[in-house]
C-alpha cells in the first residue's frame, strides 16, 4: 500500500509512468577529502577531471555546496540521518560509533521498495544496516591490496588498487547482484583522494612535469585569527617528509615514518620495486640539496599537489567507468548521479591540507549531478544547499515521506528549476573534535551569502566574523570593529535560532 502511493507520488514529480519500476535510480559516488579547486568544471588552474565535468556538463553544478561538520565520519552521519551531528549524535572521528539504529534514507528507502547498496569508505566504526548489500572498508581502508569487510562479517585483501576496486565491486551488484525489478540506490564511497594520497603505480610518472600554482593565501600570518594560529595543519611545518611527502630512505625515523612503511608494507614485491624506483632518484636529489624554510614549503607543496592528483586521475576514470556502465545498460536515461564529497579540502590556501575549519575551503563541498528524466534544468545553482540535504532529496524523488524531524530540505524544487521563494538564507555549522590532530578548535557557526559568523569555544572563547564579498579569502576578522557591531549581533541572533531549530546546545554563545 504505502509502496503503491509511494510510485504515485513519484510520478506527480517526474514524468513517469504509473508503474513503480520507473521511479528513479539513484547512484551517490562520494570520495574522500576531494575539493572543488581539484576538479576542472569547478576551476581550470590545477587538474583536468574530464569524467566528473562530464557530470557538470550534462547535469548541475552547485558552487555554494556545503557540508555541516567538515569531518568524514560526522560528515556520512549527517548525510544519513538528514540532520545536524548535535541530532545523529556522530560528533567526531575519535571514538563516536554511529548507532545504526537510528532512522535513516537507506532503510526508508527500502521500504518503499527500493534496492539499496553501499560500497566503500562507511568510517563510521559500525556495520551498516538499511542496505540489501555492502562490502566496506574497515575504518580509513587501504589504498594497496585494501582489505574489505563483507555482509557475513568476514573480511578479505583484494589485489589491485581501491578505487578501481570499489567501482569494481559496485559496477558488479548494478549488473548481475540486485534485483532488476526494483529501482535502486547505490553509493559508492571512495577513499581517494585521502592523505596519504597513494596513486595507482601506473600513474605514478603523471604530473611530475607539471609546476602548480602557489595559492595567494599560502604564506597566511592568521593575523586576528587565534584558531587558525594554534592549527596543526600547515604544509611547511606539519607535513611528514616520509609519509606525506614520501621522502624516504630505510633507516629514516620521522613522526609518520612506521605508517608509512606499514602502507607501503602492503603491496606485492614487484609492485613495490616499482614503487621504489620511481622514488630512488627523486629522494636522493631531495636529500642531496637538502630544502629549506620557503624552499622546503613549495618543494612539499608541489609533492602534495601531484600526488592528489594522480590519485585523482584514477578516481576520474573510475567515475568515466560508472557512467558508461549507465549509459551502456540503458540506465542512464531514469537515475539521478550525485557526485560529491565528504568536505572540502585545503590545497594550500592558508599555507594548509586537511579540512575542520567552517572557513569556505572546508565548509565549501564539490557537488554535481546528472539528473534523470523530467528534470530539465542545467547549469548552475547557485542556491544555499548542504549535505543535510541529501537524504530528503532522495526520498522524495523516490516518493517516499520525509520524517518531520530531518534538518535538511528537499532539493527537488531545485533540480525542477523553480526558484523558491523561501528558500534557506542561512546556514548552521558545528565542529567537535578537539584537541585532536590537526589541532582545529571547536566551532559553530552561520553563514549567509554573504557574511560568516564563527563561535570558537573550549579552550579559549571568541568570534570571528567576515564579509565574505570584499573577503572572500577570509584574511580579515571583522569581529570587535564598531561599524560591524549590528551586523554580527544580527547573525548572533540567526546562530542562536538556528541552533534551537537544530536542538544544538554544546558551547556557549
Ligand atoms: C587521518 C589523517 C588526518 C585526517 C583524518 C580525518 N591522518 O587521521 O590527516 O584529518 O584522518 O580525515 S593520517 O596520518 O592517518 O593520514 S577524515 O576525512 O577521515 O575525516
Ligand atoms: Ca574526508
Amino acid at each position: 500500500m504505502l509502496a503503491l502511493a509511494a510510485a504515485s507520488a513519484a510520478c506527480a514529480t517526474t514524468s513517469c509512468n504509473s508503474d513503480k519500476a520507473a521511479r528513479p535510480n539513484i547512484v551517490f559516488i562520494m570520495t574522500d577529502d576531494h575539493t572543488a579547486q581539484m576538479m576542472s568544471c569547478y576551476d581550470t588552474r590545477n587538474v583536468h577531471t574530464p569524467n566528473l565535468d562530464r557530470i557538470a556538463e550534462d547535469g548541475l553544478k552547485f558552487t555554494n555546496a556545503f557540508v555541516a561538520n567538515s569531518l568524514s565520519g560526522p560528515s556520512r552521519a549527517c548525510i544519513l540521518t538528514g540532520k545536524h551531528s548535535c541530532a545523529n549524535h556522530f560528533y567526531s572521528n575519535s571514538g563516536d560509533v554511529f548507532d545504526f539504529s537510528q532512522t535513516t534514507f537507506p532503510k526508508l528507502l527500502q521500504d518503499v521498495g527500493y534496492q539499496t547498496a553501499m560500497v566503500g569508505k562507511l568510517h563510521l566504526e559500525a556495520n551498516p544496516t538499511g542496505f540489501d548489500y555492502w562490502e566496506i572498508l574497515p575504518g580509513q581502508g587501504d589504498y594497496y591490496n585494501p582489505e574489505f569487510i563483507r555482509m557475513d562479517g568476514s573480511r578479505a585483501v583484494e589485489k589491485g588498487y581501491v578505487t578501481d576496486i570499489i567501482t569494481d565491486k559496485s559496477l558488479e551488484w548494478l549488473e548481475n547482484g540486485r534485483d532488476k525489478s526494483k529501482p535502486f540506490c547505490i553509493m559508492i564511497h571512495h577513499k581517494a583522494t585521502h592523505r596519504n594520497w597513494l596513486p595507482d603505480l601506473k600513474y605514478l610518472n603523471e604530473y611530475e612535469d607539471v609546476t602548480f600554482p602557489i595559492p595567494e593565501t599560502f604564506n597566511d600570518d592568521y593575523e586576528g585569527r587565534v584558531a587558525a594560529q594554534r592549527q596543526e595543519m600547515n604544509i611547511a611545518r606539519d607535513m611528514d617528509i616520509a609519509y606525506d611527502i614520501k621522502m624516504f630512505r630505510e633507516g629514516d625515523k620521522t613522526r609518520l615514518s612506521g605508517l608509512y612503511q606499514s602502507y607501503l608494507g602492503r603491496l606485492d614485491p614487484e609492485d613495490r620495486a616499482v614503487y621504489d624506483e620511481f622514488y630512488k632518484g627523486l629522494t636522493d636529489d631531495f636529500h642531496e640539496k637538502n630544502p629549506e624554510g620557503e624552499e622546503l614549503a613549495k618543494f612539499k607543496f608541489q609533492r602534495y599537489m601531484r600526488d592528489y592528483a594522480k590519485v585523482l586521475k584514477s578516481l576520474d576514470d573510475n567515475v568515466g567507468r560508472v557512467l558508461d556502465y549507465l549509459r551502456e545498460a540503458g540506465l542512464d536515461r531514469n537515475t539521478l548521479v550525485v557526485y560529491t564529497s565528504d568536505q572540502g579540502f585545503y590545497m594550500g590556501e592558508h599555507g594548509w591540507f586537511d579540512k575542520r575549519f567552517m572557513y569556505e575551503e572546508s565548509m565549501h563541498t564539490p557537488l554535481i549531478m546528472k539528473l534523470p528524466e523530467g528534470f530539465d534544468r542545467r547549469g548552475v545553482v547557485t542556491e544555499m544547499v548542504q549535505n543535510i540535504d541529501f537524504a530528503p532529496t532522495f526520498l522524495e524523488l523516490a516518493g517516499a515521506e520525509v520524517p518531520e524531524e530531518m534538518h535538511g530540505v528537499s532539493l527537488l524544487p531545485l533540480l525542477k528549476g523553480e526558484k523558491p521563494e523561501n528558500w534557506r538564507k542561512s546556514l548552521f555549522y558545528h565542529f567537535y573534535e578537539y584537541p585532536a590532530e590537526h589541532m582545529v578548535m571547536r566551532h559553530f557557526g552561520v553563514r549567509t551569502e554573504r557574511y560568516k559568523l564563527i563561535r570558537f569555544y573550549g579552550d579559549g572563547e571568541f568570534y570571528e566574523f567576515y564579509d565574505l564579498e570584499n573577503d572572500p579569502a577570509e584574511l580579515h576578522n571583522l569581529y570587535g570593529q564598531a561599524e560591524y557591531e549590528n551586523l554580527a549581533d544580527s547573525l548572533k541572533v540567526e546562530l542562536a535560532r538556528l541552533r534551537e531549530q537544530y536542538g544544538d546546545t554544546e558551547g556557549t554563545m
